[in-house]
């Protein structure tokens, strides 16, 4: 029977949900990062093989990383393009080195994801995070205050935002501010208000189709090394799947990705299947997508959404919300049987549920949400294949 990888995602030593909690929760595998090092700088050998031999410790593998950062001087095409080229390059030959063979990395301008709300009370008294359109235009026009926003929103929304805006306090401000320009769990950079104008302005001029030979140039450069020493690259979709702040998008849906795989057609040129950013875009058909590029997804992410009319949306329980789990699942179940290989998924995010109410975790990282959700998917794949014997 060939199954999914389980995996969760793991911070480091400082992440207050233990590799031992990951393997109770029946992962064999850990995702993760070395958050400590600088983008664009080389992943050294000593620094994997610690991170390694600390997951090896706790009984589980290193199945993926996630994510080797791309620099903003390679999304942008600025000074240090060649230098941080050359040291992604050596990052996964020594990656390779140590055996690590999936490697994950968006394409996002600054802000990797975005939400506006960490704190939103699901009825059942969970919290699960939120993106609301009225929240982050508010933000964009009367906090931001970005030179042309307002080109970028129609009447309705505008008028949704400024309303929005009129019933902020200061501290709904300052909390919100705070969720856009900190960053989420796993974004590596951050800004202040002041900050996040002048990174703005390092995109002027840089439009979508702009950006999206930025990446080609960057796969280009990759893909071939990857090739040669057997890892498989990952790009994590674009969350939310839309421009944010009026910055380019290159990997919304499925022709974007159809597009990377013609120009650069080797496999380890690969998908992180992540049904939560591209389940945002409603016209994304997710079964379809991985028929379509099931031998080039080599990770998958599991995570449901529910979106309303506004376009806003929020993190539902996994089996629950806009995305059909089980046909998605079940596609997965076939590409893995037909292609005789196992693919690594985690549960993507999780709701804070039961005693991590009273925890400080990392928005989206608690433990026992995701556990609840891999829990979940669990039992829905082993039904799944069950069923097709
Ligand atoms: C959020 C994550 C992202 C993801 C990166 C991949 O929970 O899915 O931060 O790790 O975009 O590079």
């Amino acid at each position: 029977m060939t199954k999914m990888i389980q995996t969760m995602r793991w911070f480091g030593e400082k992440d207050p949900v233990s590799l031992s909690d990951i393997r109770q929760a029946g992962c064999t595998g850990v995702v993760t990062a070395l958050h400590q090092v600088p983008n664009g700088a080389i992943w050294e050998i000593k620094d994997i093989l610690h991170r390694k031999s600390l997951v090896e410790k706790a009984g589980l593998k290193w199945s993926v990383v996630e994510s080797l950062p791309v620099s903003e001087a390679i999304k942008t095409q600025s000074a240090d393009l060649q230098l941080h080229i050359e040291n992604y390059k050596q990052s996964i030959r020594n990656l390779a080195h140590c055996d690590i063979r999936v490697v994950t990395y968006n394409f996002m301008p600054l802000l990797d994801w975005t939400r506006t709300d960490l704190n939103y009370k699901v009825a059942d008294g969970s919290i699960a995070l939120r993106f609301e359109m009225a929240a982050l235009v508010a933000f964009d026009l009367y906090i931001l205050k970005r030179v042309g926003a307002e080109k970028d929103y129609d009447a309705k929304t505008i008028q949704r935002a400024k309303h929005r805006f009129e019933r902020m306090s200061d501290d709904d401000i300052k909390l919100l501010q705070k969720n856009i320009l900190l960053g989420l769990p796993g974004s590596e950079e951050s800004f202040t208000i002041e900050q996040l104008r002048t990174a703005l302005a390092t995109y002027d001029g840089i439009d979508r189709l702009k950006m999206q030979q930025h990446l080609l140039y960057f796969l280009q450069q990759i893909i071939p090394v990857a090739e040669s020493c057997g890892v498989n690259m990952v790009i994590h979709p674009d969350d939310p799947p839309f421009s944010v702040l009026g910055l380019p998008r290159v990997l919304s849906n499925a022709a974007d990705m159809a597009f990377l795989a013609a120009a650069v057609p080797s496999l380890h040129n690969g998908l992180c299947f992540c049904t939560g950013s591209f389940g945002v875009n409603l016209t994304n058909n997710l079964p379809a997508m991985v028929r379509q590029f099931g031998d080039r997804i080599h990770f998958i992410h599991l995570r449901n959404t529910t979106r309303n009319a506004n376009g806003d949306f929020f993190e539902d329980n996994h089996l629950e919300g806009d995305a059909d789990m089980y046909l998605v699942v079940s596609e997965i179940v076939k590409v893995m049987k037909q292609q005789k290989r196992s693919i690594p998924m985690r549960p993507d995010h999780g709701h804070q549920m039961l005693d991590d109410l009273k925890k400080t975790t990392y928005p989206g990282y608690s433990a026992i949400g995701r556990l609840r959700g891999l829990a979940e998917l669990r039992g829905l794949e082993l039904a799944i294949i069950r069923n097709m014997h």
